[in-house]
């Protein structure tokens, strides 16, 4: 399904024709769990809603559109589609992946998939010949997200591609904080991308899913595979919504970008803040790479306060227009502590090793008014003791 358009058309256009029978011009909730067969095995296309279902065709074929994929399935939620990933593995095989990443991704792979004998090394990405080094003659997989959950650091997706493919290893790139508006991995050579539709392309905190996207034939089949085999698929509703929520990417993602590029900025300037970390400010150690990379820093800003995890905590909690909670990219601002929430399953040791301190705070910036944002941020320091 290569792309036409623009990606602005693309997002409101790709995967759907005004319904041929009423001219609906949005596409109908198909919530019709099976279908009509006009002979044994002769179906129109459709037979059962886990093995395919005409609104999940329609988000199919509008992700796929936004990441210029030849092909794209839709899953459950992001975890159904990391772990449809793995089920290509066997025992014995092995995964090299991004040290950061979200403490769920890291719990599918240590605390599932080591059962089953596949093996995991994780390595600092920002150095390519790290993942050189920790590539074996069992390596299948190299996986990353970018930027990544929570400390922001970019990849190099050119670099790392080129690595995974002097190992004959698939690249899998978690595209869920960038978004297809900011980044298309597969442009820059990666076999798969990833998304957890819950974020930005749902957009609205009002859905969960998942998808994956490749331009290999093959692979494609094998997920579709896996989506029928194991039914970790999306209901018609849920494609819906995304579908909505896709509609409208562009023009939120503007708005999450500067938002976040001025709470970043600000928050570099506060005496309580130790450090932040925003690929969109100069002084982050992959601006130049971001900038090459993204057509924009995303809406993401994480930032460390000098305290334990009780006074962060306090912070957070002392917030009123940034909602305290897990989970990012929907219209309003999110703040959360990696450290007891989103990363909480990561063995201390290993937390502290991925360099998550107590004080780390996480933010997704929504869209609400920048200075209002700012300002209940200023409240809430001044109240620190
Ligand atoms: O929540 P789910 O749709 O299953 O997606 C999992 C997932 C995958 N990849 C990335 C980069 C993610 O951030 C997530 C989910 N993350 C959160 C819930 C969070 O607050 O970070």
């Amino acid at each position: 399904m290569t792309s036409e358009h623009r990606f602005e058309t693309d997002a409101i256009h790709a995967g759907y024709e005004p319904d041929k029978v009423t001219g609906a011009v949005m596409p109908p909730i198909y919530a019709s769990t099976t279908f009509e067969q006009d002979a044994p095995g002769h179906d129109r296309g459709y037979e059962y809603s886990r093995t395919g279902n005409p609104t999940r065709s329609a988000l199919e074929g509008n992700l796929a559109a936004l990441e210029g994929a030849a092909f794209g399935r839709a899953y459950a939620s992001g975890m159904a589609a990391i772990n449809t990933v793995l089920n290509l593995f066997e025992s014995g095989d092995h995964v090299v992946a991004e040290r950061d990443l979200y403490g769920g991704t890291h719990r599918l792979f240590r605390q599932v998939y080591e059962q089953y004998d596949l093996s995991f090394t994780f390595v600092d990405m920002d150095d390519p010949a790290a993942v050189d080094a920790a590539c074996t003659e069992h390596t299948q997989l190299v996986w990353a997200e970018t930027p990544t959950n929570p400390l922001l650091k970019v990849v190099d997706i050119e670099a790392i591609a080129e690595v995974a493919n002097a190992h004959d290893a698939l690249f899998g790139v978690d595209n869920t904080f960038a978004t297809p508006y900011l980044q298309r991995p597969l442009d820059l050579g990666a076999d798969i991308v990833c998304h957890s539709l819950t974020k930005y392309l749902g957009g609205h905190s009002d859905v969960v899913g998942g998808a994956l996207l490749t331009d290999d034939a093959a692979l494609d089949e094998r997920f579709g595979f896996y989506q029928n085999a194991v039914g970790a698929t999306p209901d018609p509703f849920g494609c819906f919504l995304v579908l909505r929520g896709t509609k409208t990417l562009p023009v939120r993602m503007d708005r999450h970008c500067s938002n976040a590029r001025a709470v970043a900025s600000w928050l570099d300037d506060r005496p309580e803040v130790s450090r932040v970390y925003y690929p969109g400010l100069t002084g982050h150690p992959q601006h130049a790479l971001a900038d090459r990379q993204m057509s924009n820093f995303g809406g993401m800003v994480s930032f460390e306060l000098d305290t334990d995890l009780e006074t962060a905590s306090a912070f957070i909690s002392d917030l009123e227009v940034f909602t305290l909670a897990e989970s990012l990219g929907g219209v309003e601002s999110l703040i959360e502590q990696p450290a007891s929430m989103t990363h909480a399953a990561l063995p201390a040791d290993e937390r502290r090793k991925a360099g998550l301190s107590d004080g780390l705070i996480r933010a997704s910036i929504g869209l609400e008014h920048v200075d209002d944002l700012l300002e209940d941020l200023e409240r809430a320091f001044n109240n620190i003791p």
